[in-house]
């Protein structure tokens, strides 16, 4: 067996661990099936399903490359057809699809009706880019030939996704596979398999038989996928997507990997404050944190406990509750472990000193845990470095900006910044120094872009970004033709 649970250096079990594919510890026989609960009612079954072994993921892949020669050689105006179609019967499955993300990862309601919108959107724009032009024409060295670029799918797609956009994430990497011409397997993780059934479902209706698979299970199904996949792109934790980046390397199959952040917000001393502690509040706590894109350190020059109390008032002020509640902010964490790894975090920093402004324990019902914001941690703590994965924001005071961008960098991560400041001139400047591959100035860290490029640097990301028209690098490769009359 290949385990893809290898333990996290990080933020404990509720970490980066969490999110690519874990080993449910409600699994009584580890080969049969996956179960997922809800977390904010535990003893809610969503769904029990069987767990495709390394068999059946041979055998959907055979029938994937079945399908890759029809849908490869369809026009394009086909494949953006069914695209649309999809989008349409995703659309017309608003309520439905929302109410099951409460349900099964327990996204709040307006932020889980967000992501259906943006998995509708996403939809339609890779039916579109599906129609734009695919390479270029260049002088031919003979002057009468025909030299030029093309573009060529992959072939089968494997994709392993995490809990936490249960249906925008699987969307934004099997949208531009499938425009461009692949075909996709897709294997979601044990925490969300009800919303991927679902999705799979309403996408499978519009497209031919057996251009999209899904294929639920954990770390095995998840690495029978890889060695099956022309191409494999993955969103988790940082330790899973170190085995998948091999695996595929070992292969000689293009990947990318989306993994961890541990994201700074730095704030200037000529910032709007309450405009910085609102958008740095949503940021940190919406959904709970648990986002790769959500603030994790808040990087003050200068006041940093005056700013701290700032964004405690602004923490307090989000609605915390039921996920269902339209005016929830943040409701509970994916599981206990996850509840666990919070709670410890917090109490680990306080333990060496860091002061706990607000929130920071388990209140229930189910997994959820008061929002925290802690100053005064000390160097070296956890949660200035690791990414907890939870609804917890550390404060650090610096004197300049030039302390702000080493602290920003001081991390292995690199997916995303924030600089709050009123400054042009450091808002045009700060971006080129810091080392992340998406930076927002006056703007929270979370929150994506579909049509722009998505990814970091370092321990953060690997391989070409994805979303926007960067992904057409991953799931297709160039021709050079030359035809000479
Ligand atoms: C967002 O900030 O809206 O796994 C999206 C994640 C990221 C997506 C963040 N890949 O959390």
């Amino acid at each position: 067996t290949r385990e893809l649970e290898p333990a996290a250096a990080v933020g404990g079990p509720g970490g980066a661990r969490l999110r690519g594919c874990r080993c449910t510890a409600d699994r009584k026989d580890a080969d049969v099936t996956v179960i997922s609960r809800s977390p904010q009612d535990p003893d809610d079954v969503v769904l029990e399903t069987a767990e495709a072994g390394r068999d059946a993921v041979l055998a959907a892949a055979a029938r994937a490359r079945t399908a890759y020669a029809g849908w490869a050689a369809a026009p394009a105006t086909v494949r953006s057809a069914g695209l649309v179609a999809a989008a349409d019967a995703v659309a017309g499955a608003t309520d439905e699809l929302a109410a099951l993300v409460v349900r099964e990862v327990g996204k709040p309601v307006t932020e889980a009706r967000g992501e259906v919108a943006r998995t509708v959107g996403i939809l339609r724009y890779y039916a579109q880019a599906a129609l734009l032009p695919e390479g270029d024409v260049l002088p031919a060295p003979d002057g009468r030939s025909l030299l030029h670029t093309r573009r060529r799918p992959r072939g089968v797609a494997g994709l392993v996704t995490p809990w936490n956009f249960p249906l925008a994430i699987p969307v934004w990497k099997a949208a531009p596979a499938l425009a461009y011409g692949n075909t996709v397997l897709l294997k979601p993780a044990e925490e969300a398999p009800a919303c991927a059934q679902r999705l799979a479902e309403l996408l499978s209706a519009a497209l031919p038989a057996d251009v999209l698979t899904v294929l639920q299970g954990g770390g095995e199904t998840g690495a029978a996928v890889v060695d099956v996949a022309d191409v494999v792109s993955f969103t988790g934790s940082e330790a899973v997507g170190g085995i998948v980046r091999r695996a595929a390397a070992e292969r000689g199959v293009p990947a990318q990997c989306e993994m961890g952040g541990q994201n700074a917000s730095i704030v200037l001393p000529d910032a709007d404050i309450d405009a910085a502690a609102a958008a740095i509040a949503g940021a940190a706590m919406g959904y709970a944190g648990q986002k790769c894109t959500a603030t994790s350190r808040v990087v003050v020059v200068g006041d940093a406990a005056g700013f701290g109390e700032r964004l405690a008032a602004a923490v307090e002020s989000l609605a915390f509750g039921d996920p269902g509640d339209p005016k929830t902010a943040l409701g509970p964490v994916i599981s206990e472990q996850a509840r666990d790894a919070v709670v410890d975090a917090v109490a680990e920093a306080e333990k060496a000193g860091a002061r706990v402004l607000t929130g920071g324990t388990a209140t229930g019902p189910g997994w959820a845990v008061a929002p925290a914001v802690v100053v005064d941690v000390p160097d070296g703590q956890r949660l200035l470095r690791e990414e907890v994965f939870g609804p917890v924001c550390a404060i650090v005071g610096v004197p300049d900006v030039d302390a702000a961008v080493a602290e920003a960098n001081a991390v292995r991560h690199g997916l995303v910044a924030a600089v709050f400041t009123r400054d042009l001139a450091l808002g045009l400047e700060l971006p080129g120094r810091l080392h992340t591959g998406m930076v927002k100035v006056n703007a929270p860290t979370s929150g994506v872009d579909f049509h722009a490029p998505f990814g970091g640097s370092k321990s953060s990301s690997y391989g070409p970004r994805e979303q926007g028209l960067a992904a057409k690098e991953l799931y297709t490769e160039t021709v050079t033709v030359t035809i000479t009359p």
